[in-house]
């Protein structure tokens, strides 16, 4: 067995390949994520290798990516990674990114492995754990610790924790075209003070829409609700037909057609209030910069409730906005809802300005890509 050659050091603006595995759990907070990351990492030069077990979101997400016509970015079938006769074909990859701890086909681990060993000419690649996105202090403890391989092709091997997160001692987050747009000085997203107030809305199924729909309803400005295309649709067809809302009043409900990630992104940075969900569309609500009320993804245990105070945390949440996401967490009851009009859609109130705030302050540290490729040459 040959050891590693030894390498120049590379300097986190070097072009790389990237072996990426997204496993689709359920919604499309995997493919969401991992896709913009590929993207971002594509755009700085780079170029990526998405493995993905159910590629189907990322026909109307990112056009164009099924086709191979993404520039840098090539979308291959999960299945493949684990035959000889595909990865035999491939350079050996700088950098393995293994999406929320899915395991990497063994077959693609032991074909490298047995390359990296035999071949002097390739090198071991760095092997990154992504993790899910928390403002909870986990995250700052964990971040970037390394983990033996203990079994396997690779055993001996080095892993590396990488979490997202809100502050400079964890990953960061990826940027949006909203997020550079602000960066730039360029405040061509703000929404003008419409007579029409716009409200997006991608949910779960939370106890608390009809309270929601009913306070649109009767409230003395209009407002356009804008669906997203899934479960939010569903939620609201459902809630509706119920009859759960007495008389549509000053509420008009748009469902909306699946979007790609740009014109998600776009809608929520021209909206007054976003209702977001999951992880992914919390950073673009953030980006935004405009008043939301989010959903975390509910897990059995409520771990999504330490979860959500986490943010609140650090967001300095006053106890309105916290009322209000506990009640669309289902934490309390929807009827404990008294403050929707106070918090939402309000941009001059205080909410608005925390958030600008927030925003502000996560514009000033490095984004996720750049303390991922830190992190790659550190260890190269
Ligand atoms: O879909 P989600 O609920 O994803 C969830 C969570 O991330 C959760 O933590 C995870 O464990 C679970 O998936 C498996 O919400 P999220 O994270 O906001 O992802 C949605 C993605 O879909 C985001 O990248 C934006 C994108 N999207 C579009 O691009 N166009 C659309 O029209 C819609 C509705 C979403």
């Amino acid at each position: 067995m040959s050891h590693p050659p030894a390498r120049p050091p590379t300097t986190p603006d070097q072009p790389l390949l990237w072996d990426i595995f997204c496993h689709v759990v359920d919604n499309l907070g995997d493919v969401g994520v991992l896709w913009r990351l590929s993207a971002a990492l594509a755009a700085r030069g780079h170029q990526v290798r998405l493995w993905i077990d159910d590629a189907s979101a990322l026909a109307w997400m990112a056009p164009g990516a099924l086709a191979g016509n993404w520039p840098g970015v090539r979308v291959l079938a999960w299945t493949d990674a684990a035959h000889a006769s595909v990865c035999s074909t491939l350079r050996c990859a700088d950098v393995w990114i293994e999406g929320f701890g899915c395991d990497l086909p063994s077959g693609f681990v032991a074909h490298f492995a047995n390359r990296v060993h035999t071949e002097d000419r390739v090198a071991r690649p760095v092997w990154i754990n992504l993790e899910y996105l928390s403002a909870q202090a986990y995250v700052e403890r964990n971040h970037g610790l390394p983990s033996p391989v203990l079994r396997g092709a690779a055993q001996g091997w080095t892993k590396y924790f990488f979490y997202p997160g809100f502050t400079a001692g964890s990953g960061g987050l990826i940027r949006n075209a909203v997020a550079d747009a602000a960066t730039g000085g360029d405040d061509s997203i703000e929404a003008s003070a419409q007579p029409v107030r716009q409200v997006s809305l991608f949910c779960y199924e939370p106890e608390a829409l009809p309270a929601l729909l009913t306070s649109l309803a009767h409230e003395g400005r209009p407002t356009r609700l804008l669906v997203a295309h899934g479960r939010a649709t569903q939620a609201v067809r459902g809630v509706l037909a119920r009859g759960d809302v007495s008389a549509p009043g000053n509420l008009q409900v748009q469902y909306l057609p699946t979007l790609s990630q740009p014109q998600f992104d776009a809608l929520l940075g021209s909206c007054d209030l976003n209702m977001v969900r999951g992880e992914d569309s919390l950073v673009q609500a953030l980006w935004a910069g405009k008043p939301f009320v989010w959903q975390a993804y509910p897990q059995s245990d409520a771990a999504h409730r330490a979860k959500l105070d986490a943010l609140l945390d650090w967001l300095q949440a006053d106890s309105v906005v916290r009322d209000v996401h506990r009640a669309w967490n289902g934490f309390c009851q929807p009827a404990d809802i008294a403050h929707w009009d106070a918090t939402l859609a309000d941009r001059h109130g205080r909410w608005a300005r925390q958030l600008t705030d927030a925003r502000q302050r996560l514009l000033l540290q490095d984004d996720l890509p750049s303390r991922l490729l830190k992190l790659v040459s550190e260890n190269r």
